[in-house]
């Protein structure tokens, strides 16, 4: 970057505006409060819900900015406060990109620095929503149940110092003790993660956190705050290098902290708000419903399963990008074979149809314009594995179904945990539960039949019935012999 190129801030986009492509807020930013909190401040949510309330901004103006919050590192912060929170959005399709620049973003917290001026901020009655995106992990559950873990170090610290909370359900729990003390009305929570029923899951969560210090405030929480269910969906991989010289590129302005998502965006959400108030996300194309199961259902397994299937095969068999993996034949007829395993499970949710969904995937997944990375996608799997996957395969066996091509993507699953990949490389294997895999796998030895049925004892992900379930334990024991002799490409091959 050329060092005269002036930084994206207010005044720059003032002075500079850029070309009339790109898109600009069209409202007052001044009259922005800061009624949206952000837990876990990433680039999926300022790809997905800051754009539905960007484009209703757009529409109609209003109040409601955006706080982000970022739980544990300040690099989000550090880019974005030099701009004054504005930063460029890319959509990427096959037939071009288009930018904008977003606006509704006021400031970024970094928890960490001071977790008490974070409750204090949720705990103001100028907050209404508090939106989350912490990933799986952030939720500090047991994914197989989706209980609370009472031991992990940091749920330890937030009930010893529940005033200086470091997880998301410390802070939940703290800011609505002090809204309850204070005789205040609750604000929504609203979860935008990857998990099932994840409205109901989170307030479970907050009240038996809430519970271990508060029994009272637990029931007050159980009874009064709206936690909503949502279904998102926007693929948006990891910023790149490359992508800051296409922000500067398309705006003429500098930005360290740009954004890049697909076309396609969906968000469907339970309309369940504390006093009703949320913006008119429904202008913006978001469906507000009584029920988002079944829209959760199709998009977890459908979308989510299939990419952590591909994430897994595509790894082993060389492959870096979903692009490249579904452009390898073998791997895409893999794939058909998984939605057709899937797809009888799913209950089609009004308006749609599941071939034309999983068509449709296939074209978003085949966008020659998106890199996002199998090994970003791997990432977690103790906590994605039973939302993507093992629903359907509990249900196909309870039905006596055939889960060939889902027993495969357990096994891929479990040949990457090994953490050695098809050329003898170690692989970056990023998990909550890879100290436990090691550990299990250091005590199975070299016997491949002991390594797998050690990782298949997993509780936490395949629950008590999997682990001695014999038609699971052989279906993917098989797929596994599979992939050790043959290779990721071979075994897809089936
Ligand atoms: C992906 C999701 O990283 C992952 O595990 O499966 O982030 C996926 O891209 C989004 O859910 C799409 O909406």
């Amino acid at each position: 970057m050329p060092p005269d190129t002036l930084r994206l801030s207010p005044e720059a986009l003032a002075a500079h505006p850029p070309d009339a492509g790109v898109a600009l807020p069209r409202y007052d930013r001044a009259a922005l409060r800061p009624a949206i909190v952000h837990l876990g401040l990433g680039a999926f949510f300022r790809a997905h819900g800051a754009l539905y309330t960007e484009d209703v901004l757009n529409a109609r103006g209003g109040d409601w900015g955006i706080v982000g919050v970022s739980l544990q590192r300040p690099d989000q912060r550090d880019r974005l406060a030099p701009q004054g929170g504005l930063y460029t959005a890319l959509e990427r399709g096959p037939g071009g990109e288009r930018a904008r620049v977003v606006g509704n973003l006021l400031e970024v917290r970094v928890a960490p620095e001071d977790p008490a001026g974070v409750v204090a901020l949720l705990a103001s009655p100028e907050t209404r929503i508090v939106s989350l995106t912490v990933t799986e992990k952030g939720y500090c559950h047991d994914p197989a149940t989706g209980r609370l873990r009472e031991d992990p170090p940091d749920i330890l610290h937030d009930r010893r110092a529940p005033d200086a909370p470091r997880t998301a359900l410390g802070f939940l729990a703290a800011a609505l003790g002090r809204r309850r003390a204070a005789g205040m009305s609750p604000f929504t929570v609203l979860c935008c993660d990857n998990l099932p029923h994840n409205g109901a899951l989170l307030r479970g969560l907050v009240r038996d956190f809430a519970a271990l210090f508060d029994p009272d405030l637990a029931r007050w929480i159980a009874a009064t705050v709206p936690f909503p269910s949502t279904m998102v969906d926007r693929i948006v991989p990891a910023m790149e290098e490359g992508d800051l010289a296409a922000a500067q590129a398309a705006t003429g302005l500098a930005d360290f902290a740009p954004v890049v998502h697909e076309p396609f965006r969906q968000w469907v959400i339970e309309d369940r708000f504390a006093d009703g108030g949320r913006p008119a996300w429904d202008l913006a194309g978001a469906l507000l419903t009584g029920d988002v199961a079944p829209f959760e259902h199709m998009k977890l397994r459908l979308l989510n399963g299939a990419h952590s299937a591909l994430a897994y095969l595509g790894y082993l068999a060389g492959h870096e990008t979903i692009v490249e993996a579904v452009g390898d034949p073998t791997l895409s007829s893999y794939l058909q074979r998984l939605w057709a395993e899937i797809r009888p499970m799913v209950p089609q949710p009004p308006g749609q149809d599941l071939t034309a969904y999983t068509d449709d995937l296939l074209a978003r997944f085949n966008n020659p314009a998106i890199r996002h990375r199998t090994w970003q996608i791997a990432m977690d799997g103790s906590q994605k594995l039973p939302q993507r996957l093992l629903s359907t395969v509990r249900e196909r066996l309870a039905a006596g179904l055939p889960i060939t091509a889902l027993a495969l993507a357990v096994a891929a699953w479990a040949r990457y945990a090994g953490g050695v990949d098809e050329a003898g490389r170690p692989i970056d294997l990023r998990d909550p539960m890879a100290p436990a895999f090691r550990a299990a796998l250091d005590a199975a030895g070299d016997d491949p039949a002991a390594r797998l049925s050690t990782l298949l004892g997993l509780e936490p992900i395949f629950g008590t019935d999997l682990p001695v379930h014999a038609g699971f334990r052989a279906a993917v024991a098989d797929a596994y012999q599979r992939l050790l002799t043959a290779g990721a490409r071979a075994a897809a091959a089936g």
